[in-house]
Formats: C-alpha cells, sequence, structure tokens
C-alpha cells in the first residue's frame, strides 16, 4: 500500500470499555481504529472532517444516551455520512431487532457475544465492498476521454458552490470555454487528433486554475467549464485570459481556423454575488451568452 494513502478507519462504537477493547484489539493490526464510548460521541466522530472520516462503523445498540438505532438513523440521513457502512455489534438477539437494524440502513447485524473470526470476515467483506462502491462513484464524475471532471460532478458542484456562496457572503465565478472552429480541425486532421487535442487542452487548463478550490470540468464535446468559489468578476477574467493564453501556447497546428494558425479557445465570464438581486441559476446563461460574445467578435477572447 502506497504509504500516502490513508488507512482504512474503522470506528467502534460501544458504552462499555471492554467491547470496545475487544473489538479494536480483534481488528488494530489491519485497520485504523477510532473509539467512542456514546452514540454522541460517534455522531461528532464521523460528522468531522472528511479525512479522518471512519470507512465502518462497529455499531452497539444499548447505550445510555442517544442508542446506536437513532445514530444510524441520523448518518444514514446525513448526505456526508450515509456513505459510511455500519454493522451492529449487539446483546438484542430478536429477529425484531435484526429487522429493525438493517431497515435503517445497517449492512450488517452481529450478535454478542461474538465470534472474533467471524466479526472479521464479516468486517473484511463489507470493506472490500465499499471500495468497490467508493470507485465507481468516483469514476461516474470522471470524463473518460480527458480524465477530468465530467458534467455530473460540475452540476453537483455548482449547486453546492452556490449554497456555500449565499451561505457565506462570498461571490462565485464560472468560466464557459469552447474550442475554435472544432469541427474543421476533426474533418481535416481525424478524430483521433481531435481526441489528442482535447486531452492536451484539458490539461493546460487544469494546470493554469490552481487554487484547491477551482474546479475544471468537461462540460461536453469540445466545450470546458470552470467553477471559481470565492471568485469575483475580475478574479475570474484574470484567470480567463491566463486559460485563453494557456491553449494558445500549447501550439497545436490548426490551419483551417479563422482564429489560427494554432488551436484557441473562446470563453465567457459570469459570476454570482450573494450582494446583488440576481437569481444564482441563471449564471450558466449569463456564461454562455458571455461565451457567445466572444465568439461573435471573433474567438479567441475572453468576455464577461
Ligand atoms: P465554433 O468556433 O463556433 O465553436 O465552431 P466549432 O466547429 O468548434 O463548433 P461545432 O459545435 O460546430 O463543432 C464542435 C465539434 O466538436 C464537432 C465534433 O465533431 C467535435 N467534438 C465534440 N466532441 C468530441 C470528441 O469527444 N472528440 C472529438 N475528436 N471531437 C469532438
Ligand atoms: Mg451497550
Ligand atoms: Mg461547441
Ligand atoms: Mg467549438
Amino acid at each position: 500500500m502506497n504509504s500516502a494513502e490513508p488507512k482504512t478507519t474503522i470506528l467502534v462504537v460501544d458504552d462499555e470499555s471492554t467491547n470496545v477493547r475487544a473489538l479494536g484489539n480483534l481488528l488494530k493490526d489491519d485497520y485504523r481504529i477510532q473509539v467512542a464510548n456514546s452514540g454522541e460521541r460517534a455522531l461528532a466522530v464521523a460528522q468531522g472532517t472528511v479525512q479522518s472520516q471512519p470507512d465502518l462503523i462497529l455499531l452497539d445498540i444499548q447505550m445510555p444516551g442517544l442508542d446506536g438505532y437513532e445514530v444510524c438513523r441520523r448518518l444514514k440521513e446525513n448526505p456526508a455520512t450515509s456513505a459510511i457502512a455500519i454493522i451492529f455489534v449487539t446483546a438484542l438477539d430478536a429477529i425484531s431487532d435484526e429487522e429493525r437494524g438493517l431497515k435503517l440502513g445497517a449492512v450488517d447485524y452481529i450478535t454478542k457475544p461474538f465470534s472474533p473470526a467471524i466479526v472479521r470476515a464479516r468486517v473484511n467483506t463489507h470493506l472490500q465492498l465499499k471500495r468497490k462502491t467508493d470507485l465507481l462513484e468516483q469514476h461516474a464524475m470522471l470524463d473518460g476521454l480527458t480524465g477530468i471532471p465530467n458534467r455530473r460532478l460540475f452540476d453537483e458542484e455548482l449547486d453546492a458552490g452556490i449554497r456555500h456562496s449565499l451561505r457565506e457572503g462570498q461571490p462565485l465565478s464560472v468560466i464557459m470555454m469552447d474550442v475554435d472552429h472544432f469541427k474543421p480541425f476533426n474533418d481535416h486532421y481525424g478524430h483521433g487528433e481531435g481526441d489528442h487535442c482535447l486531452r492536451e487542452v484539458s490539461a493546460a487548463l487544469i494546470n493554469t486554475a490552481k487554487r484547491p478550490a477551482d474546479r475544471v470540468c468537461r462540460f461536453g464535446g469540445e466545450e470546458f467549464v470552470a467553477l471559481l468559489p470565492n471568485t469575483d468578476a475580475a478574479g475570474a477574467g484574470n484567470l480567463a485570459e491566463k486559460m485563453r493564453a494557456c491553449v494558445e501556447e500549447l501550439a497545436i497546428r490548426h490551419a483551417y481556423s479563422s482564429a489560427g494558425p494554432v488551436v484557441t479557445i473562446s470563453l465567457g465570464t459570469a459570476t454570482f454575488d450573494p450582494a446583488d438581486d440576481e437569481n444564482p441559476s441563471s449564471l450558466i446563461q449569463r456564461a454562455d451568452r458571455a461565451l457567445y460574445e466572444a465568439k461573435r467578435a471573433g474567438r479567441n477572447r475572453v468576455r464577461e
């Protein structure tokens, strides 16, 4: 395993310290173990930063205060924690208890006293499954040709970005981009070269947007979009100009473009500022209109 890769983490939740210790000892050689001795503490740990979020929780049911059922219900209803796998480990051995636990979204239900080998085996199985599900989800958000985030991820992050912007009173900008005269490029150099060009352009755009919160996505076809949290109109204009220049500097020959002789892009920027009385849902439309203006004004330029 790559040492930079975060170790798989299991959160053990039980009000009795002997149980916490027994489960912890059973798994500590293979996993990073977090512990919580109450439902409240378990929620605080699980809802902490994403980096420290457990992959799986071994959850006692009978605890003073918040019981395990309630902890499970709250984790499953919160999108930020709903993907964490939950296995109940409990003295409640009635079928009706198990039914209730599984209905709440737990992946498994183990009764005490437990067999160490069975706990280990079930934990391993569910963690393997979770790794595969996580991977599939990541791939569903990436564009197959360029490897950068796709439209689906963009739509999700745009919604989140607008909520963040309203909450924090911070501006949010987008840049819509479109490769100039790309149809003749394909027609003359072939689709293979066209695909290669899109990969180079996407890599150049990604390398230009340097802030960790910036997102560059393939919007579709030969269109790209950048989502820029906490960025005002001037900042978006600056970055757009850098992106325009970085694509031109790739110097990919394009003898059939009026903006040529190399591949270029046109860009349109738009900014949502919560201080203005504007509908955030028109953001993309406004960026699109600006892009259209950039095309009309001769391509290989930025408009807002
Ligand atoms: P404009 O400057 O006005 O944007 O002209 P354009 O030729 O770029 O515009 P148009 O929308 O007519 O053409 C887009 C072209 O992009 C058509 C299509 O063949 C090409 N294209 C879209 N997706 C892909 C892709 O995944 N690979 C390749 N090779 N070409 C693509
Ligand atoms: Mg208990
Ligand atoms: Mg287009
Ligand atoms: Mg185009």
